[in-house]
């Protein structure tokens, strides 16, 4: 079994796992060639040149996990809602009333995006034993987007709806976990071996609101994954204060962003698999600086199962020379017997 699937089946191994969110896309010189000769939609549309981007960072870098080349808003337009990209998701008519929301289709498994299921198949082929994440939104982010129509510093006129159409967004939400359910069991049944659902606008809400809205819906979503057999991964990011939320998501392995270090979540989570956590802004910096944090990291993350990552996406302006870097920083600790 490949290390990153022992690892979110309970394994404390001698290596930590890597990969890193986003690591397909734009700080790749092979994936801007691409991207200037198609459009985003075309390259998540078209299942070979999906697959050729989602292989460019385990090609490039050896990384221990593959993460589906797509985005969380791909299974929108077969709900009835046009998805346009500039260069993030926007809406022409935003979702703001419950008759919009009677209107929303929770399609059948053949219309959710059956290139994504191609390109799956393409890339078992391709990958191995390099195991492939396939990912979803979860459903708060996706209501986010759909409400606000755009992303957004604050989505206040989401934060509105919840609170003043609550039955609307209640019904979106559902209509959103049915289609998510519906299009994560098509990923793993095309071949996908982990799935992780991004919550990257969780941390918005307080404790109350996110109980409401955000977290019945996860865990709606992964108890019915769970019969599917597959590790689950869930990143709440920016969500620190929703702690004692999130750590009660069934699922196998929480991602952790880089606000708080591994040690404030390891006394709630006990010994289950945590992934994260370095900041991104890191990889900026000089290569002794991205080896020195590295290793704080790794050294966070001793003691029980950890999954190297960093705590959100990174960022374009990253050179590939530091990844180089960090990736053989993580290959060469060993976790069994650290030094320093
Ligand atoms: O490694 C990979 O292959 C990454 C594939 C991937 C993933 C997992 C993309 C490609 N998008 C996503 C998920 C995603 N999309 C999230 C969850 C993770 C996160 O928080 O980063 C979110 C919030 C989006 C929404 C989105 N799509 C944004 C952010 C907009 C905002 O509100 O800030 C953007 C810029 C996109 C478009 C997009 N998706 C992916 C890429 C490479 C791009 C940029 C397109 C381009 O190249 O111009």
């Amino acid at each position: 079994m490949s290390l990153l699937l022992r690892v979110l089946h309970g394994e404390d191994s001698e290596r930590a796992p890597i990969w890193l969110m986003r690591q397909a896309g734009r700080h790749l010189a092979e994936y801007r060639a691409l991207k200037e000769k198609y459009d985003f939609w075309t390259l998540v549309r078209t299942p070979e040149l999906a697959t050729e981007v989602t292989l460019q960072p385990v090609r490039r870098y050896g990384m221990d996990a593959a993460i589906l080349f797509s985005d969380i808003m791909t299974p929108i337009p077969a709900m009835g809602v046009p998805v346009e990209f500039s260069p993030g998701p926007v809406i022409a008519e935003p979702i703001r009333s419950l008759e919009a929301v009677r209107k929303l289709r929770v399609p059948e498994v053949g219309e959710l995006a059956p290139y994504v299921g191609q390109t799956i198949a393409l890339l078992r082929r391709e990958l191995g034993d390099v195991p492939l994440i396939g990912f979803a939104g979860a459903p708060l982010t996706l209501a986010s987007y759909m409400v606000e129509g755009s992303g957004s510093k604050e989505f206040s006129s989401f934060r509105a709806f919840l609170h003043s159409e609550s039955e609307a967004a209640h019904a979106l939400l559902e209509a959103l976990t049915e289609t998510t359910v519906r299009y994560l069991r098509m990923q793993v049944e095309a071949g996908a071996q982990v799935v992780q659902l991004f919550d990257s606008w969780a941390g918005l809400h307080n404790a109350e609101t996110y109980a409401t809205f955000g977290a019945p819906y996860v865990r709606k979503v992964f108890d019915a994954l769970q019969l599917v057999g597959v590790p689950r991964m869930y990143l709440a990011l920016n969500a620190a204060h929703l702690k004692h939320e999130v750590v009660r998501i069934p699922c196998e392995a929480l991602s952790v962003d880089w606000r708080e270090p591994i040690s404030s979540w390891r006394p709630l989570t006990a010994a289950r698999p945590l992934q994260g956590n370095l900041d991104p802004a890191v990889l900026l910096a000089a290569p002794e600086t991205v080896a020195r944090q590295a290793r704080r990291v790794l050294r966070e993350g001793l003691g029980a199962p950890h999954i190297f990552n960093l705590g959100h996406g990174i960022f374009p302006q990253t050179s590939p020379a530091n990844v180089e870097r960090l990736v053989a920083e993580v290959r060469s600790f060993n976790r069994h017997a650290p030094t320093e």
